[in-house]
């Protein structure tokens, strides 16, 4: 058995990463991943590789932060808009599909104003996710629930009894600018191709805005960026057998203007030799393993951005300080549906911007 029925507690797990057949098993493949951005002349790391268990226990310290702004905002926006986003979204009944769903709270925030007939969270720490999945089936019973692990960064193969009308993809928290624009472009797209006109994309996107803050988001000075970026090395030691010492390094962070993204970065300390079975990399002081990209988008670059993927964006909903945005999008040309709701007054300081 595939799925939950509505009573069921005990979740059966699809666990794409650990099926996938042809390309040789994914341990393999975050080796090689690793091993090739290592012997890169400009080293780096997929930000994937962030989230084992310490590193997502140190993303959550990170959105309780004051300097970390993207969580709070957003979940003020949905908790604020919920009901003109479930109105607008036209997916009442339908399929709500989340993207890198860790414990599904997010998206269960949203369950009354979305009311799904059907919830499938997919999260590569399939572990964590399906524990978590299993707590919200017993609060949500009537809802149908799946699980399935995957990277989302690939190619996202749903299974067959997954519904296909009114699917609400929903990819909340600015995950979006970890891609960089390219490969975003093909995500996008990608995601268009699961949906029909009845469907539609829900996301969370940062929006640019003074260097200060965003500086601010992603060098705290309590040092829990630092340290989730630093972690990573803990990582690649225990999947390459390397020899990282994780004192030699330190956390750099900067918002890169020219392509409107905080870049983070792993700066030796001093020179070193980095081992492991089958090679080695020597770092001269001061110089950087690159670690991640995190994109910030003018409102119009991110409406650009969906055309070039096939979508268009059809609501948006940002705080009052223009902060950050939650776009609902639909495949370009969709019908329009006339159920697309009217700002309220009640907005909590949420202003709307439809288009
Ligand atoms: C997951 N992602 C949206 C976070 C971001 O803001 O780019 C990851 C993160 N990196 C450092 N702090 C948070």
């Amino acid at each position: 058995m595939l799925r939950s029925t509505p009573v069921t507690t005990k979740l059966p797990v699809i666990d794409l990463e650990r099926a996938a057949p042809e390309v040789g098993s994914p341990a393999d493949a975050d080796r090689d991943a690793l091993l090739a951005g290592l012997r890169a002349p400009r080293a780096w790391i997929a930000p994937k590789f962030f989230y084992d268990a310490l590193g997502s226990t140190l993303f959550d310290a990170i959105t309780e932060l004051d300097e970390y702004y993207l969580t709070r905002t957003e979940r003020a926006i949905l908790r604020a808009r919920e009901r003109e986003i479930a109105a607008a979204s036209g997916c009442d009944g339908g399929t709500l599909i989340d993207l890198g769903a860790g414990n599904g709270e997010k998206a269960a925030s949203l369950f009354a104003a979305l009311r799904p007939r059907e919830y499938v969270a997919v999260d590569i720490s399939v572990d964590y996710m399906h524990h978590s999945l299993e707590v919200l089936q017993r609060r949500f019973p009537g809802i149908v629930m799946t699980d399935i692990g995957a990277d989302i960064a690939r190619p996202l193969v749903l299974p067959a009894h997954i519904g296909r009308t009114r699917r609400l993809f929903f990819y909340p928290g600015s995950s979006i600018g970890n891609f960089v624009p390219d490969q975003a472009q093909r995500f996008l797209a990608g995601l268009g191709a699961h949906v029909d006109d009845t469907g539609a994309l829900l996301i969370g996107v940062d929006l640019v805005k003074d260097a200060a803050t965003l500086q601010a988001a992603y060098d705290d000075p309590l040092g829990v960026t630092a340290a989730f970026n630093l972690n990573v090395l803990r990582r690649v030691n225990r999947i390459i057998g390397s020899d990282f010492v994780l004192a030699d390094w330190r956390h750099v962070a900067f918002f890169d203007a020219a392509h409107s993204r905080i870049e983070m970065h792993l700066e030796a300390r001093r020179a070193v030799c980095v081992r492991w079975a089958s090679g080695e990399r020597r770092f001269a002081a001061g110089e950087r393993i690159h670690t991640e990209n995190s994109y910030k988008y003018p409102l119009e670059a991110f409406a650009a951005l969906l055309g070039r993927a096939g979508l268009e964006q059809h609501a948006c909903w940002t705080d009052e300080r223009q902060w950050f945005a939650v776009v609902l999008a639909r495949r370009s040309g969709a019908r329009r549906r006339s159920d697309c709701g009217e700002p309220t007054p009640d907005d909590g300081g949420a202003a709307d911007q439809k288009r």
